[in-house]
């Protein structure tokens, strides 16, 4: 049994999975997994997709490299999907969400994106893509959607999920 949970965040790319990591790992020392810098440090790469110009993941390679970490808890999964890891490993699911897509729109094209993966990422976004993707994965007691689109979203969303960490470890000592 793990005495700190595991939490997948999750959303479309730039909708803020990153910043709200890093603030929890400060904030409550949970360790932040980046999916993507696991993929690209342990070679967990199955093709090069040209027309999206990105790696496709190897699932069952990078499922094994993480496995005996995430197994003892504690860790904030950061990737731009969730339905591949297993149920049991996990114990919440939080959906970013960024409706106001101007705003997604530029964080995108200010990381460069060309136009087909910017729009495709937007579409996915107004069509809640990743949330239905958690909610047919997961309990749909464990799935949260969070707004993130202001400063203060973070601060907000931060302290939510702090709280019901907090929670979460009183309920496995009663
Ligand atoms: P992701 O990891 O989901 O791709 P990110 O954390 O790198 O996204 O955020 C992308 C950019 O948007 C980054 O410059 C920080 C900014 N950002 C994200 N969420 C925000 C929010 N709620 N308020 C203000 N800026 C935000």
């Amino acid at each position: 049994m793990r005495t700190s949970p595991n939490i997948i965040i999750t959303g479309t790319p730039g909708v803020g999975k990153t910043v709200h990591c890093e603030q929890l790992a400060q904030d409550i020392g949970l360790k932040h997994l980046s999916i993507n810098q696991v993929a690209k440090d342990r070679d967990c790469y199955e093709t090069y997709d040209e027309g999206r110009k990105s790696w496709v993941v190897d699932e069952d390679k990078l499922l094994d490299a993480i496995e005996d970490e995430v197994l003892q808890g504690g860790y904030l999964i950061d990737w731009h999907a969730c339905d591949m890891f297993p149920v049991s490993w996990i114990d919440l699911v939080v959906v970013l969400r960024c409706p106001e897509t101007s705003v997604l729109y530029d964080r995108l094209s200010s990381r460069g994106y060309h136009e087909d993966k910017l729009q495709e990422n937007l579409d996915a976004e107004i069509f809640g893509v990743l949330l239905e993707e958690a909610r047919e994965a997961y309990e749909e007691e464990i799935v949260v959607e969070l707004n993130s689109e202001k400063d203060g979203d973070v601060d907000s969303n931060c302290n939510r999920i702090s709280d019901w960490v907090e929670n979460w470890k009183k309920q496995q000592t009663e």
